[in-house]
């Protein structure tokens, strides 16, 4: 049973505060605070029982992380909804007892570590692929992938879900396509020139079904593979391949930087809400190398 539409008065009050855009060019929607009902969302996703794959990778000292990630993600990351995480580290001693909730669940996967932490970062792709194959395909209805560390700050539901699902990252928003960091060299498979691209994709989130998800790793995995042949590594690693691979592939739902926010930016008056962020680090302390 679908609760009332949202009347025609609330909609009319509530969209002249959202200067900002609630669609991409191809008509995936954005989604932003006020853009969406969560009573109606709830409605339609809850008797679906659906399970939420999401994935985390903590290698090395980035097990730092875990605990806050997982502890704000009881508190707000898909509450009432099946998740199961699956947590690959190369120390699961390390790996913190978090309380889970009702239906939620938690995997570690031992994984291999690298002195270099493009190679921990980037090797994602080929990890996930084999999970996807090997746990996820058929087996679950969505994905996530997330960056440890991270930290949840409010309600990220099931308007989050999508076929692809891509965030737009919170440095670029609103910034035209010269501005953006893609990958320049067209030596390297995620090269994108300059009149091209739409936005700039975060590598810390991304997601959808199995099988989409599993095309974009694979993707990206082959892609990362044949630049490591030639030689050549990408300006941000896997992001800059994930950006290519979204140019090609238009993320059927995209998220808002309210999705992925980063507190040493000061937040616009138009981001109403920030759901989840990037923990503020110190990089020499925790990589492996510069
Ligand atoms: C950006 C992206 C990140 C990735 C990277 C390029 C955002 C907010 N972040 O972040 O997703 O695309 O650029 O490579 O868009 N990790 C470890 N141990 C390590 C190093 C990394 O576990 O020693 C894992 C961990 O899950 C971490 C992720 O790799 O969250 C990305 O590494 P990062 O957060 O250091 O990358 P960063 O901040 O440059």
């Amino acid at each position: 049973k679908f609760p009332p539409d949202i009347s025609r008065r609330k909609v009319l009050l509530m969209y002249p505060i959202l200067n900002v855009s609630t669609t991409s060019r191809w008509l995936a929607p954005i989604v932003w605070e006020n853009t969406f009902d969560q009573t109606v969302i709830d409605a339609i996703y809850k008797p679906q029982n659906i399970t939420v794959a999401t994935t985390v990778f903590a290698v090395g000292r980035y097990t730092r992380f875990l605990k806050d990630l997982l502890e704000s993600a009881e508190q707000h990351f898909l509450v009432g909804y099946r998740v199961h995480y699956y947590l690959f580290t190369d120390l699961p001693d390390q790996v913190p007892v978090v309380k889970l909730g009702d239906g939620r669940k938690l995997t570690v996967i031992k994984t291999e570590s690298s002195n270099r932490w493009q190679e921990i970062s980037s090797r994602r792709m080929e990890r996930i692929e084999k999970l996807i194959e090997e746990k996820l395909l058929h087996k679950v209805d969505y994905m996530f992938s997330l960056d440890v560390d991270s930290k949840f700050y409010a309600h990220w539901g099931a308007e989050s879900l999508g076929d692809l699902v891509g965030v737009v990252h919170a440095w670029f928003f609103g910034l035209t396509r010269p501005q953006f960091t893609y990958e320049r060299r067209p030596k390297s498979q995620a090269y994108i020139p300059y009149d091209e691209g739409d936005y700039y994709y975060g590598g810390a989130v991304f997601g959808g079904r199995p099988e989409k998800v599993l095309k974009l790793v694979q993707t990206c995995r082959r892609n990362l593979d044949i630049d490591r042949a030639n030689q050549i590594e990408a300006l941000w690693q896997e992001e800059s391949h994930l950006n290519k691979y979204f140019l090609y592939n238009k993320p059927t739902k995209l998220l808002s930087p309210e999705y992925l926010w980063d507190d040493t930016k000061q937040r616009p008056s138009f981001m109403k809400v920030v759901r989840f962020t990037q923990v503020v680090k110190n990089y020499a302390e925790i990589r492996p190398n510069p």
